[in-house]
């Protein structure tokens, strides 16, 4: 058995916030506009190119001089554990027809200095007007039998395709506001494409077939979120204004009471160092 979901006692809350006034900002321009029906979804998706699951929402409509910053890491505190592992051997043909190795759980990736990996930061309360999707679809994919990306975040109203590149059956469960799903998908032909309306962190995808696949999918109203990389590190575009910052990571939670609020104005960079510990 791997290891334990141990509950910490609660610490105090752990981040600090400094705002440094910064000229200049290099920022990046993502083009939105609303899509239409499943065709122009399909369409629009590159279906060879598959989301990589760690990009972000630094987002910026061409207004940038009326931007803030908010950037830091997201770093876990707390008994290190090594991932679960899934054998080739005990795998059945299936599987084994299209890995090389063990399949290494995804849930918790913590690097030596304590950066949390797929840990979600998004602006939780506080941003203003209708946002809207972007009109390429975000793609979760069933590939090697595990979920590609293992973590993603669609915008609400924008294009979701579910697909499977094995040439065998995996069956897609999930339980949330937005659809209750148990659909058998066993060809890289059979597509599922959804537009979900509602917000909702955390929904979970599991494989009836592969006990060990597990997914994870947010959808957010606007596009100022991110997931962190590898070395727990975010950093957000926002207009100004005051923000309550939401973080959501699959087995961690945040460390210590009270919110992630933060006043942001334009030009400045907010950092926020957040600590995590296991759920
Ligand atoms: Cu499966």
């Amino acid at each position: 058995m791997g290891r334990s979901r141990l509950v910490h006692p609660r610490g105090l809350t752990r981040f600090s916030v400094r705002n440094i006034a910064v000229l200049g900002l290099s920022l990046f321009v993502l083009a939105a506009c609303g899509g239409s029906d499943p065709d122009e979804l399909l369409e629009a998706a590159d279906l060879s190119d598959i989301y990589a699951g760690s990009s972000s929402a630094f987002f910026m409509d061409g207004d940038r001089e009326a931007r803030g910053t908010i950037t830091g890491k997201v770093i876990y505190k707390g008994r290190r554990f090594p991932p679960k592992v899934t054998p080739l051997s005990a795998m059945k043909p299936d599987c084994r027809s299209v890995l090389t190795g063990d399949l290494m759980s995804e849930d918790f990736l913590v690097n030596d200095n304590g950066a949390l990996k797929n840990a979600l930061v998004w602006i939780q309360e506080g941003i203003a007007g209708t946002w809207p999707a972007p009109s390429e679809p975000i793609v979760l994919d069933q590939k090697g039998c595990r979920y590609i990306p293992h973590v993603a975040v669609i915008q609400v109203g924008q294009g979701f395709i579910i697909k499977n590149s094995d040439n065998f059956l995996h069956n897609v469960k999930t339980a949330s506001a937005n659809e209750t799903m148990n659909t058998p998908m066993s060809r890289p032909s059979q597509l599922a494409v959804k537009r979900w309306r509602k917000t909702e962190i955390g929904i979970e995808f599991k494989c009836d077939v592969h006990s060990w696949m597990q997914g994870w999918v947010s959808v957010v109203s606007h596009p100022f979120w991110i997931l962190t990389g590898d070395d727990g590190s975010f950093k957000l575009s926002v207009p100004p204004g005051t923000y309550k910052v939401g973080v959501w990571h699959e087995s961690c939670q945040r460390r210590g009471e009270g919110t992630l609020t933060v006043k942001v104005k334009t030009g400045e960079i907010n950092t926020l160092d957040i600590t995590m510990e296991l759920k």
